[in-house]
Parts: C-alpha cells; structure tokens; sequence
C-alpha cells in the first residue's frame, strides 16, 4: 500500500456481512497503511471528559470506534477538524505531528487505536505551543 500523503484521513474498512453478523479485518500495509507495532484500546470513558491533548513526533495511527461513537478534534497546525466516528468500519488515520483531543464518548463505547510503534512517552508533544513551535 503507498504511503499516505495527507495528515490526516478517514478510512473506510471492508465489512463482510452475513446471516450470522459482520467482520472487518485489519492488515499491516493494507488497509493499514503501516507495519503494526501496538494495538491498544480506550473504554470505561465519561461524555464530558475529554482525552487527548498531544500530538506525536512519529507516530501514525488508526483510531476505530469499534462501539459506541466519539468526537476526533484534530488540528495539523494548519486545518483544524471535527470527526464524529460513528460507525466500526470507519478508522481515522492520523500522521505524525497531528494535535488530537477525543471527546463526547457515547455510553459504553470502546476506541480502538492501532499503532505504528511501541509505547514510548519520550515521543509525545503535550504542550500546544511547543506543537505549534514543532511546525515551524
Ligand atoms: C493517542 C490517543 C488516541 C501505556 O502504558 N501504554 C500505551 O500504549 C498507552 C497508549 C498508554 N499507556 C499509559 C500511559 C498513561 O499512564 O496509559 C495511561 C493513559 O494514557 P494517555 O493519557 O496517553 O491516554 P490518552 O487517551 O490521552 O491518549 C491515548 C494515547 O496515549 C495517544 O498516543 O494518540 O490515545
């Protein structure tokens, strides 16, 4: 798969539905569009208590909300964006230096989040200004 070249972008996953119910099947370097390092996913979430609020140096992900729905206020310095994901088969991709805030989790939602690399909080910009400054 060629690398994305946007900043960010939604990402519409294949469902294969049956009688028996639906599958979305995620692949590295396929609908994926990295080599996978991480899946990790974010559940238990209050509507009025938003997470987020840092971009990253190198990391690319996909967040997917897999139940429920979330907000997705990405900034890429640039253009700022609203993203209501509301449906499992729909991923947002978000590159590398991205300002992300989530928010407005429905009821017993679940965000899954795949990633480009392993956890390292050495790789996390969590000041707007420095992000702002990181642009420049
Ligand atoms: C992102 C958004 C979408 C780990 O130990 N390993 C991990 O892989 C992750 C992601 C987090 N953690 C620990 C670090 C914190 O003590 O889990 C705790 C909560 O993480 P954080 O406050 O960073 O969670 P969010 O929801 O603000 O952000 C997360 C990701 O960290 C971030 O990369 O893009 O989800």
């Amino acid at each position: 798969m060629k690398k994305i070249e946007e900043k960010f972008k939604l990402i519409e996953l294949e469902v294969f539905s049956d009688t028996r119910g639906s599958l979305i099947s995620l692949e590295q370097n396929k609908n994926i569009p990295f080599n996978i390092k991480r899946v990790y996913f974010i559940f238990n979430t209050k509507k009025d208590i938003p997470r987020g609020f840092h971009a990253h140096k190198k990391l690319e992900q996909i967040l997917i909300c897999v139940k429920g729905s979330c907000k997705i206020k990405i900034d890429d310095g640039t253009n700022i964006k609203i993203f209501d994901l509301l449906s499992p088969n729909i991923g947002l991709y978000i590159g590398t230096m991205v300002w992300r805030e989530m928010f407005d989790f429905s009821e017993n939602s679940v965000l899954l989040i795949i990633a480009s690399d392993f956890y390292n909080p050495e790789e996390y910009i969590k000041s707007y200004d420095c992000f702002k400054i990181g642009l420049l």
